[in-house]
């Protein structure tokens, strides 16, 4: 079928542009729409030169120097605001990011107390790596006893007053010095955020260097923290992924089967909606309702979690939460937290799909709350998983449209996993590195914005890195997309350069690994402080580089301040509301450098992106002498 140019302009995905097609026919409205409508957006808001942090305002300052205001009420400068403005999404992100995190520490303490209404502990050899790195005996002890104890030793990071967390301590001497000579080296997330809203408020830090410190220092302790417990905590709960085959797009919802769809973040409901999905009594309710299963698909990040651990297929990314539903096929669609459009609400009311939210944290308008507790975590889930299948009954057959793009990947490659795919060791990809054949290593992560053409920046990036001899790393919403164009195949390898090329196909792995969910982005900085403390350097010493072609979260700030922190120049493709300030601008593009060894750059081209990254990489490699 052919599109309008202006279906085509919005994404490269071909289902998007079929259920956009499909949206417009049945006249509903989507988040492109919404953000058309929106334009032109604020330019204040863009150059991040609105403050709203007492009632003598709003104040904003006028970009234009021969008019308008250049102070704020009480003084503020455009520096100030925006650096108050950016620290703020810091706080934002590391909250969400770390809560996810105490979530994970809250299910540990419940299953080691005999309370997890289900769960159980699934990797007993990271649960002892994690006992050593707290010093927690294991002798003799069970290990709901050494979980116990676990899960009290990371919940007392997140408020930890003084001194450092732990698993910052993974991160290569000459980091952790730099960090302390900085005093950016963080204490708990939940202090680290508490001073950020404490320094923004009116008439406290007015330094624009010194919030921007603090920024950085909250956001290690989200990366090196909060996420980090995430993922720990998770691979002990649910099993540490392994490589595994599944499918991405739109097109693995099925049009016999019962679809539920789960999309947020965490990964404690997703698992035990698996888990119910499969259960004898459910199935003979679908078999007997007519349908010839229960279909789980996921979006978003715990999408991406159950895709990791148990190849649930993924129906798409951030942009195609609305276009799922669209499809007239899903009987319900269960959320946690972060990333859920509220819109859903509007739109299942159009079908008879059921909007689910699950968490005290997230509620919202037209969904149907039913709340979630690990302690009773199966029935609960069972509960849900029963209302949707007898909701199968209301499905209408003749509105129901799913593309048939579906895509065959190989996902699950935590740390654990790469080191198994190598034989155990780092040293062969060392090897490779110094041979030249791989250049180096870059993490392309973050989420879809209706700013740009959907899934375009992401996709060319990868390619471009690949096919450069730069082996790429992925997260969240960019590794769907990769997912949905076969990069995450071992065959992709024919697209890669000679050197990256020789490498997959002897090891079978694809040149783009998906190592999990935001939070996940944690595995990437353990990847990397391996190899530095490997080669005795620091971080920013690696032929290393980062991107987010197309964020759009306040996590994603988050994540680009730790990374940068962390010593990995990175690349952001949609510009951040910084540029109302060309201090704020210049100390995060160029001053860096000198402070923390790292930048970042702004290129919404993911083609003269990857040119910087490969640039980067070239000029780590010479200073390495390779
Ligand atoms: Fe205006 Fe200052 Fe209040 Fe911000 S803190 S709203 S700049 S008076
Ligand atoms: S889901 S944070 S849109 S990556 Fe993690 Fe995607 Fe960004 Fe959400």
């Amino acid at each position: 079928m052919a599109y309008s140019d202006k279906i085509l302009k919005k994404s490269i995905d071909p289902t998007v542009h079929q259920m956009l097609a499909r949206a417009q026919e049945l006249g509903l409205e989507t988040a492109w729409d919404r953000y058309e409508a929106m334009l032109p957006e604020c330019g204040f808001g863009e150059l991040g030169v609105c403050c709203r942090n007492c009632n003598m305002g709003p104040c904003r300052i006028s970009p234009f120097e021969d008019a308008g205001p250049k102070r704020g009420v009480c003084g503020a400068t455009a520096d100030i605001i925006v650096a108050r403005n950016l620290i703020r999404m810091i706080a934002a992100g590391a909250a969400a990011h770390s809560d996810h995190g105490r979530d994970l520490a809250h299910t540990l303490l419940m299953t080691a107390e005999g309370k997890g209404g289900g769960y159980e502990i699934r990797d007993e050899q990271k649960l002892q790596t994690l006992a050593a790195e707290y010093n927690i005996s294991t002798e003799g002890r069970s290990k709901e006893e050494i979980a116990l104890d676990l899960a009290g030793a990371v919940y007392a990071e997140f408020g930890k007053q003084e001194g450092p967390i732990r698993f910052s301590r993974r991160a290569p001497r000459k980091r952790v010095d730099l960090w302390q000579k900085l005093g950016i080296d963080p204490r708990g997330v939940d202090r680290e955020i508490v001073e950020i809203m404490h320094r923004t408020h009116i008439g406290v830090d007015n330094d624009p260097v010194n919030l921007i410190l603090q920024g950085l220092r909250a956001s290690i302790a989200d990366g090196w923290g909060g996420s980090m417990i995430a993922t720990e905590i998770s691979d002990v709960l649910f099993g540490t992924p392994k490589p595994t085959r599944s499918l991405a797009n739109l097109g693995v919802l099925k049009a016999d089967e019962v679809n539920i769809i789960v999309h947020g973040h965490e990964p404690t409901l997703s698992e035990m909606i698996v888990a119910a999905s499969r259960d004898a009594e459910l199935l003979a309710l679908a078999a007997k309702l007519g349908a010839k299963g229960i279909n789980v698909v996921g979006l978003c990040c715990t999408g991406n979690e159950v895709l990791m651990r148990h190849g649930i297929p993924i129906a798409g990314n951030f942009l195609q939460q609305e276009l799922a539903v669209i499809t007239g096929a899903v009987e319900a669609i269960i959320v946690d937290v972060q990333c859920i459009m509220p819109a859903l609400g509007n739109l299942t009311g159009c079908f008879h799909t059921k909007f689910i939210s699950t968490s005290p944290k997230a509620k919202f308008p037209g969904a149907i709350h039913i709340e979630f507790h690990e302690d009773q975590a199966y029935d609960i889930a069972k509960e849900i998983v029963r209302g949707a299948v007898e909701n199968y009954r209301w499905r209408k057959p003749g509105q129901v449209v799913i593309p048939d793009e579906k895509v065959e990947c190989l996902v699950g490659f935590s740390t654990e996993a790469i080191l198994a795919a190598l034989g155990g060791s780092l040293e062969p990809l060392l090897e490779q590195i110094k041979s030249g054949a791989i250049k180096g290593l870059a993490g392309v992560v973050g989420c879809n914005n209706p700013k740009v053409q959907h899934d375009f920046g992401h996709v060319n990036l990868v390619k471009e890195l690949i096919r450069n001899n730069v082996l790429v790393v992925t997260t969240g919403c960019n590794a769907i997309a990769c997912a949905k164009v076969g990069l995450m195949l071992p065959e992709a390898a024919a697209q890669a350069g000679d050197g990256l090329k020789v490498v997959c196909q002897s090891l079978g792995i694809p040149p783009v690994l998906h190592m999990g969910s935001c939070v996940d982005i944690s595995r990437i900085l353990t990847v990397c402080a391996a190899v530095a403390s490997a080669l005795g350097v620091d971080i920013s010493d690696l032929p290393v580089a980062g991107a987010a072609p197309e964020w759009m979260s306040e996590k994603a700030v988050s994540i680009g301040s730790y990374v940068v922190s962390s010593g990995i120049f990175t690349v952001l493709g949609t510009v951040p509301p910084v540029l109302g300030s060309t201090a704020v601008t210049e100390l995060l593009t160029t001053g860096a450098k000198e402070a923390i060894g790292a930048t970042f750059a702004v290129e919404p081209d993911p083609f003269q992106a990857a040119q910087l990254m490969i640039s980067h990489i070239e000029d780590k490699r010479a200073a390495l002498g390779l």
